[in-house]
Parts: structure tokens; C-alpha cells; sequence
């Protein structure tokens, strides 16, 4: 039988984008710096000391940047708000030029039909919060809170759609765990107490959007859902795929969509952590109504138990550390999966993204969907002409939006899909080296050109449908 091809005639077509990998003007209209500035400053975080501090200048090319969103057809926008750019201290009062410039970003967005979609929190945390606890201090929740509420009140008369935290992993066991991401700790036990406080700052942040949004308001949160599997099906092995999945998935899910946290967690970390963190009354706050859940999704992950003792989970992708952003794992090891890989070395595994949609449909029942993150970083180059050609990237979004499109006929609930990334950016402690766009960035003259993946891309929106034949460049 031949693939379903054409999608939900209401299906969003989007692109996203993060304040920090995109904006520059860091030090303009009164922002103050994030954790990411203080990060990517410090010698020996990021590939070759790249910084935001200009990244792609969005903050003063967004209006070009809108025109050409509109030129590749998209119907929907992800971005982010820089916490800082409207909250410098991270609390208080709000600086109204921060908000205007969102302000002005959104109805440039409208006035073409284009949907924004907007995340709050895309892990650039104000560095006055940070140096007062970060995530592993129970107060920064409550900041979150605050903010939320502020850039509800700002912006909800149009923005429809909101999305709390994205991809809280990255911040807790990125951040504090394995240290590859700001604020660059190595504390297993402040990873897990931030990952609670991030539960909590959902619940939180979402009982404060409700309050200052129209009722029509949609609110979700973009998880990076992994899909582990294990090498075998040796008990041991299995037990590995269950501990990892834990801290990997249920460690969110488990509060934000069950209020509870998964059977085992506690006792799998207790020589980390005796959680004394979560007080009464917590997992009812981070257990919100929401309206939708964003998925993020690039490859899956590949465990076993390691016989051969720590040091073995080298492969698991997540950046060069000596710590793990597993805590308490130290007996598991990750393996590469076999397949083609993209410049990030990451597996290309379109079946995991089906596999990872049918879970949450199961998991969540009636909660619509949104694959809020999906794509490829390869070496793009210009040709002499000044096109560049991207065959690759158009393949794997070819295979992953087949594997949405099988979803849907499978009786998942997807409603949109989000293209990572709108244009090449920040790659975070990758720096500019690895170039996730559609759209080619020249790091020399911002100049921005649609690779041809941009080109394909606009005409599967278009049409709403995939071509049937894989047909490159
Ligand atoms: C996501 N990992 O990051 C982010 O949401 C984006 O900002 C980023 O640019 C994109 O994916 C590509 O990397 C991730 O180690 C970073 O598992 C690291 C991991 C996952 C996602």
C-alpha cells in the first residue's frame, strides 16, 4: 500500500528559532546577560569561544527575517523571550523595550498569517538568578512564575500559543549534570533538584499564564522525549532502558502529565539525592491541565548495563564531559546506533519518531500533539553561484515528516510540525560549526539564502502534501 501522503488541511508548517542562538544585541535596550552569555564567555566552553553576542542578528533583522518566513510559505513561528531582555534582575518590574521588541515581532508575524508560537524559557535563565541558586534553588520557580505572568499580561492579546520550558533535560542534567551547557556544574544532585524546580516552574508558570490569558489560550511544553531502547532483551539490559527512560522522560512527564513521579526513580537515585527537595503539594502544581505537549525529536538512544564499569557511556552523544548527565547511571553505557549519521554524529532513525508520537498518544490520551523540534545539522557550503545545496537535509525531512504523516494515520492527534531550525544559528557549546538551517546564514555578512531544503520545504507546505518520490535538489 502506498504511504499516506497529504496532510491535515489545518496542519501548522513552521520553523523554530531560540532568543540566544538567534538575536545578538545582547547588551542592547537593557538586557542584562544569561546564563548562555556568561557561559559562552568563558575560555574553553564553546567551540573555538563562539558567542551569542551577534549571533545572527535577528534582534534588528526580524522584520527580513518575517518577509522570508512568509516567502517559504510557512503558516507558524517558534521562538523564544530572552528572560533578561524583559526581566534584567530576573525579577521585579518589567523593561518595556524588551517586551516591545516582541511586541513588534508578533504583529509583524500576524500581519502575514503566520502563527506564532512562543516559549519562554529556551534555557538562557537571567545570571542574577543563577548566581542566587539557579534551578537547583526552589525560589527561581517562583521567578519563573513571575516572569510567565509578565509576558502573559504583555502579549497575550496575540499570541495564542505558549509553551513554558523547552526541553527541560538540557537545563537540569546539561546544565548541572554533565556541564556541557551553561551554567556548566558538575553536581548530580543539583541536576535532579533542578529538574524538580523545572517541574515545579512549569506548574507554576502555567497557573500564572492561566490567569493573564484569554480563556482561548493554548498552553503546552516541549519535552525532549527520548527514545531508549536497549540492546537486548537481558533483564539487565532492559532495567538499563528503564533507568534511563526515567531520567529521560518520566522524571517531566511523570509530574507535568501524571502528577506523580515514575515507580523506581527515587530508589534508582537515592545515593544521589533523597529528594527532600519535593515538598507537599508539589506534583499537584506541576500536574497543570494543558492544551497541547510539544515533541523534540533528532535520534534515538541505544543502552545497555556496562559490565565494564563506569567510563563506557562515552557514546551517548550529549557532548564531551567527564561527567555523566545521567545521575546515578554510572552503570549503563550508551551505544552509537547503527545507520547513517549527520554532522552532530546523531543516528538517523525516522522510525523513532513514530515510535515516540504512538507513546504520547497512548500516554496522553487526547492531548493534541506538535513536533516542536526536528532536523539535521550537515557542513552546508555555497557552490560558486552562491546556492547551496542540501540533498541531505531533505531526505531526513522527507523520512520524519513520513513517519508524522504514518502517526496520523495510526490515530495520533498531530496538529503541526516545527522544522529546527529556521536558519543557521548559535549551536550552543558547538558554536557556529554546526549549521541546523534551512536557510543559509554568511557569518561574515548575514546574508541569508534558503538552502534548497528551504525551497523543498516550502512546497510540501504548500501543498500539504510529501511528494511521493524522494525528489533532491
Ligand atoms: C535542542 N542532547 O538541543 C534545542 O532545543 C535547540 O536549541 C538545539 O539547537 C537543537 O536541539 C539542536 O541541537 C539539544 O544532547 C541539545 O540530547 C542537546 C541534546 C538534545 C537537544
Amino acid at each position: 500500500m502506498p504511504e499516506p501522503i497529504t496532510f491535515p488541511a489545518d496542519f501548522l508548517w513552521g520553523a523554530a528559532t531560540s532568543a540566544y542562538q538567534i538575536e545578538g544585541a545582547v547588551r542592547e535596550d537593557g538586557r542584562t546577560p544569561s546564563i548562555w552569555d556568561t557561559f559562552s564567555h568563558t575560555p574553553g566552553r564553546t567551540a573555538g569561544g563562539d558567542t551569542g553576542d551577534v549571533a545572527v542578528e535577528h534582534y534588528h533583522r526580524y522584520r527580513d527575517d518575517v518577509a522570508l518566513m512568509a516567502e517559504l510559505g510557512l503558516n507558524a513561528y517558534r521562538f523564544s523571550v530572552s528572560w533578561s531582555r524583559v526581566q534584567p534582575t530576573g525579577r521585579g518590574p518589567a523593561v518595556q523595550r524588551g517586551l516591545d521588541f516582541y511586541r513588534r515581532l508578533v504583529d509583524e508575524l500576524l500581519a502575514r498569517d503566520i502563527k506564532p508560537a512562543l516559549t519562554l524559557y529556551h534555557w538562557d535563565l537571567p545570571q542574577e538568578l543563577e548566581d542566587a541558586g539557579g534551578w537547583p534553588a526552589r525560589e527561581t520557580a517562583y521567578r519563573f512564575a513571575e516572569y510567565a505572568g509578565i509576558v502573559g499580561e504583555a502579549l497575550g492579546d496575540r499570541v495564542s500559543s505558549w509553551i513554558t520550558l523547552n526541553e527541560p533535560w538540557c537545563s537540569a542534567f546539561l546544565g548541572y549534570g554533565s556541564g556541557v551547557h551553561a551554567p556548566g556544574r558538575t553536581d548530580p544532585a543539583a541536576a535532579l533538584h533542578a529538574a524538580h524546580h523545572l517541574n515545579l516552574a512549569h506548574g507554576l508558570g502555567t497557573q500564572a499564564l492561566r490567569a493573564a490569558l484569554p480563556a482561548r489560550a493554548q498552553i503546552a511544553v516541549s519535552l525532549n522525549s527520548a527514545v531508549v531502547r536497549a540492546v537486548s532483551d537481558d533483564p539487565r539490559d532492559q532495567d538499563a532502558r528503564r533507568r534511563i527512560d526515567h531520567l529521560a522522560n518520566g522524571v517531566f512527564h511523570g509530574p507535568m502529565l501524571h502528577g506523580a513521579y515514575p515507580d523506581g526513580l527515587f530508589t534508582d537515585t537515592a545515593r544521589v539525592t533523597d529528594w527532600s527537595c519535593v515538598r507537599e503539594g508539589d506534583l499537584a502544581v506541576a500536574h497543570q491541565p494543558l492544551d497541547a505537549l510539544g515533541l523534540n525529536y533528532y535520534t534515538p538512544s541505544l543502552v545497555s548495563a556496562a559490565p565494564e564499569g563506569p567510563g563506557s557511556r562515552r557514546a551517548d552523544g550529549h557532548g564531551a564531559s567527564d561527567h555523566s548527565p545521567w545521575p546515578g547511571s554510572d552503570d549503563v553505557a550508551f551505544h552509537q546506533t547503527p545507520g547513517e549519521r549527520t554532522e552532530m554524529g546523531w543516528t538517523i532513525d525516522p522510525g523513532g519518531l513514530h515510535e515516540l508520537i504512538m507513546r504520547y498518544t497512548r500516554e496522553a490520551p487526547g492531548l493534541p500533539l506538535y513536533i516542536t523540534e526536528n532536523g539535521a545539522a550537515y557542513d552546508d557550503k555555497p557552490d560558486p553561484e552562491g546556492r547551496v545545496h542540501d540533498p541531505e537535509r531533505i531526505a531526513y525531512l522527507h523520512k520524519h515528516l513520513a513517519a508524522v504523516r504514518r502517526a496520523i494515520a495510526d490515530g495520533a492527534d498531530v496538529r503541526g510540525y516545527y522544522l529546527w531550525s529556521l536558519m543557521d544559528n548559535f549551536e550552543w557549546s558547538y558554536g557556529y560549526g554546526k549549521r541546523f538551517g534551512a536557510v543559509y546564514v554568511d557569518y561574515d555578512t548575514q546574508v541569508r539564502t534558503p538552502k534548497s531544503s528551504a525551497h523543498w520545504y516550502a512546497a510540501v507546505a504548500g501543498a500539504g502534501e510529501l511528494p511521493s518520490e524522494l525528489v533532491m535538489d
